[in-house]
């Protein structure tokens, strides 16, 4: 059992509307002050989406760039860009992301229903952007939406090789509609196909958030919190800041004792490089 709880932190996503979220971080400023207000309560990792000048998810790579390096220069959080980005996204788009150079970037281990959209990520494209992060010493954040993607990321492993930084994590997305449910007996029976040495954090969407973080913390997992995966904090009540997320998953992990990993930690744990 890992002996402190690396907190990741996902403040916006691609799926919020602004108008329908007004609390949902959209632009540079509102971002950098989640990072250093969650880096303050214990998140050790910042999973990022970007969004426009008019609050759309955008994969701009010059804005992805500038918000590299606020988020290195005011905090010290370790920097996950999504290579996810909304579901109209184009794969070249998605793989310009690592342009950016983030510490870490997500991967997802195969297509899935999102919804009524299709989140499509083909063997093909897995097996680019597993490469290309090798090349560039990014570290992958492997997304798993589905018990059936663990077996892909054996193979994906099998064939290519080990990530950068050498170690394999895992987050286990739970309760998107078409996915695998937010459920406990999902999660325990995710365990069983981890690879070897690997380390994961859990998510669960909407409602499935309480379930998934405890489940999570009692079998040895990390967690990832924040308003990319859900708008109520509790029955009747919207979130009124990833802040609120964060401090809940914190307040569980102590109870747990296994109190927040600090961003040292973490890099360690991840294989990330230290900073400077
Ligand atoms: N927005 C979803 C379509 C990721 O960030 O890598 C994909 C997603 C996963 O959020
Ligand atoms: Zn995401």
């Amino acid at each position: 059992m890992a002996a402190t709880t690396l907190i990741t932190v996902a403040p916006t996503g691609a799926e919020s509307a602004k108008a329908d979220v007004p609390a949902l971080p959209v632009t540079l400023d509102e971002l950098v002050t989640t990072a250093r207000e969650s880096a303050a309560l214990g998140a050790s990792v910042i999973h990022v989406h970007v969004r426009d000048a008019e609050a759309q998810p955008t994969l701009d790579l010059g804005r992805l760039r500038e918000t590299v390096a606020a988020l290195r220069e005011q905090t010290d959080l370790i920097v996950q860009l999504s290579t996810g980005g909304a579901v109209t996204d184009p794969e070249a788009d998605r793989l310009r992301v690592l342009e950016a150079g983030p510490d870490m970037a997500s991967c997802t281990m195969g297509t899935v229903n999102f919804g009524a959209d299709v989140f499509l990520n083909r063997w093909e494209f897995i097996v680019e952007l597993h490469t290309r992060m090798q090349e560039r010493g990014i570290v992958p954040e492997y997304e798993i939406f589905d018990l059936g993607q663990l077996t892909t990321l054996h193979r994906l492993l099998d064939k290519h090789g080990l990530p950068a930084g050498g170690h394999v994590h895992v987050d286990l997305v739970m309760g998107v509609p078409g996915g695998m449910p937010g459920t406990a007996e999902a999660l325990v029976a995710c365990l069983r196909d981890l690879p070897d040495g690997a380390t994961f954090s859990a998510t669960g969407i909407g409602r499935a958030t309480l379930p998934v973080l405890l489940a999570s913390l009692s079998a040895g997992g990390h967690l990832r919190v924040g308003m990319e995966d859900t708008i109520t904090y509790a029955k009747g009540q919207p979130v009124e800041s990833n802040m609120q997320l964060v401090a809940r998953a914190v307040g569980f992990a102590r109870l747990a004792q296994r109190p927040p990993a600090t961003p040292d930690e973490a890099r360690a744990l991840l294989g990330v490089k230290p900073r400077g």
